[in-house]
C-alpha cells in the first residue's frame, strides 16, 4: 500500500526537526553540543516526589479529572504573580492559557494566524522547531538579520515595506533574550523600535521567552517586549521546561483576553487541556517557592558552564572561527569560514572526532547560509565541554585542510 496518495497537502510541509534528528545518532561515546538540554542537576526532582505526594493525596479528585481548557486557576494565578515579579505586568487569569510546552503554543499560532501565502516574519537565523512549526500552515517566511544587538530594525522596516504591497505580513517572531540559536540578546533600543514598527504596520508579535527567567549576564535584562505593550499586540509564550524541566511539558502564552479565547478554541480540538496533574504541580512548585529558589542555582550552572565553553573556543578553535557571547539562553552561535559547510562536516565530527553540534542551515528560514552551527553549553558536563570544544577542532581543522 502506497501511504504517499492518502497524505494531505498540509502533511507534505512537514519536515523532521535536525535536532530531534540527531539525537538518535548520539552514542555513549559521542560528546553532543547538539540537542538543547537542561543541565539535569537543575531540576528540583526531590521537592517534585514530595509535591506529587501532596496533591495526589490532597486533590486527587481534581488532579486526576479533565481540566478546562485555558488551564488550571490555581496555576494561572501563580504565573500571573511570577509574571508580576518580572515587571510584566497582565491584568489576571483570563490573559493566561496553559499549553503543553511552547512548542504546542507555536503550533496554535501557525493554525490560528496563518493562510497559505501569508507572509510572516522572523529573526534569521531564527528557532528551527518554530520554522517546522510555521512551514505546515504553508506561510512566506521572511527571515530578517541579526547583529549583536538582535533582529536589525532598518532591514525589518524595509522588510515589511516592500511585503505591504504584496499581501498580509501578519506577525513578526522573535526570541529576545538568549536568543535559540544565536544566544543573543535584543538591546532596549531595538525591543522599543520593534514595537514601534508593530504599531505603526499594524502587525502582531510573538514573543517567545524561554529564557528571561534565567538571564545570567552583568546586570538587569532588558524589559521583556509584553512588559512594554500598551496595544495589546504582543503574545507572549514562556516554559517550565528550563526553571524547572522540560518532561513536565508545560507552557503558557499570555496576550488579550480576546486573543487567549481564540487559543481556547484551537486547543479544544488539540488536546482537551494540559495535563492535570503536571499543572498542579507546578502551581506547588511556584507558591512553594521552590522555582524561585532554583533560579540563581541554574543561572550560576549556566554562567560557570558558558565561561568554560568561552574559555575552550579560545583555546582550541583556529584563525577565522568565530562565536557569539551569551547572557542568557543555551547556545553559543559559531561561525567558520565561509568554505566549511558544518552540514556536511558533521559526519566527519560525529564519526572521526565524536562530538555533535546542530549545523546552521535548518536555523535560517530561507537556507541562507551553510558555515555556522549551533553548540550548547547547558547539558555537556565540564570535562565533555572542554574535551568537545578540543575534538569540534580537531574536526574544523581536517575538513578545512580537505577543502582548501
Ligand atoms: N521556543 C524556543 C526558542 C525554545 O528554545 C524552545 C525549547 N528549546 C521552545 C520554544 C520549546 O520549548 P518547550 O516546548 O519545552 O516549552
Ligand atoms: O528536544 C527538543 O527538541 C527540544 C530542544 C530544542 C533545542 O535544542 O533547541
Amino acid at each position: 500500500m502506497d501511504i504517499n496518495q492518502f497524505l494531505s497537502d498540509r502533511s507534505r510541509l512537514m519536515k523532521a526537526s535536525e535536532i530531534r534528528e540527531l539525537l538518535k545518532w548520539i552514542t555513549e561515546d559521542v560528546i553532543s553540543l547538539g540537542g538543547g538540554m537542561p543541565d539535569p542537576s537543575s531540576f528540583p526532582t526531590k521537592e517534585i516526589i514530595e509535591i506529587t505526594r501532596d496533591v495526589l493525596s490532597t486533590k486527587p479528585d481534581r488532579a486526576l479529572q479533565y481540566g478546562a481548557t485555558g488551564g488550571v486557576a490555581e496555576l494561572k494565578e501563580e504565573i500571573v504573580r511570577f509574571m508580576g515579579k518580572e515587571g510584566i505586568k497582565i491584568e489576571g487569569p483570563e490573559n493566561i492559557i496553559i499549553t503543553v510546552g511552547s512548542q504546542e503554543a507555536l503550533d496554535i499560532i501557525g493554525r490560528l494566524f496563518i493562510n497559505p501565502g501569508d507572509y510572516i516574519i522572523t529573526e534569521s537565523p531564527t528557532y528551527l522547531a518554530a520554522i517546522q512549526a510555521f512551514r505546515i500552515y504553508g506561510p512566506k517566511i521572511v527571515g530578517v538579520p541579526m547583529d549583536n544587538d538582535g533582529i536589525r530594525i532598518d532591514v525589518l522596516e524595509d522588510t515589511i515595506k516592500k511585503l505591504s504591497g504584496d499581501g498580509k505580513v501578519k506577525f513578526i517572531y522573535v526570541i529576545p533574550t538568549g536568543q535559540n540559536p544565536t544566544g543573543i540578546t535584543m538591546s532596549m533600543e531595538r525591543r522599543k523600535a520593534l514595537l514601534e514598527i508593530a504599531s505603526r504596520y499594524d502587525l502582531l508579535v510573538i514573543e517567545d521567552d524561554p529564557y528571561g527567567y534565567i538571564y545570567f549576564g552583568d546586570g538587569t535584562p532588558p524589559d521583556r517586549l509584553k512588559a512594554m505593550d500598551t496595544e495589546g499586540r504582543v503574545i507572549y509564550l514562556s516554559t517550565f521546561s528550563k526553571i524547572a524541566a522540560p518532561g513536565l511539558r508545560l507552557g503558557w502564552v499570555a496576550a488579550s483576553k480576546e486573543i487567549i479565547r481564540w487559543f481556547e478554541l484551537a486547543k479544544q480540538s488539540i488536546d482537551l487541556h494540559t495535563s492535570t496533574l503536571n499543572q498542579y504541580i507546578a502551581a506547588e512548585l511556584l507558591k512553594r517557592g521552590v522555582i524561585e529558589r532554583n533560579i540563581p542555582k541554574i543561572k550560576e550552572i549556566y554562567r560557570t558552564k558558558r565561561d568554560l565553553m568561552l574559555q575552550a573556543l579560545g583555546e582550541y578553535m583556529p584563525e577565522g572561527v568565530t562565536w557569539t557571547r551569551p547572557s542568557a539562553g543555551m547556545f553559543i552561535w559559531l561561525s567558520a569560514p565561509e568554505k566549511v559547510d558544518t552540514g556536511e562536516m558533521l559526519s566527519i565530527a560525529i564519526k572521526k572526532y565524536r562530538v555533535a553540534y546542530v549545523p546552521g542551515k535548518s536555523f535560517y528560514p530561507n537556507g541562507e547560509r551553510h558555515n555556522d552551527m549551533r553548540l550548547n553549553f547547558t547539558y555537556p558536563t565540564p570535562q565533555q565541554i572542554f574535551e568537545g570544544i578540543r575534538r569540534l577542532a580537531l574536526a574544523i581543522k581536517e575538513y578545512l585542510s580537505l577543502v582548501s
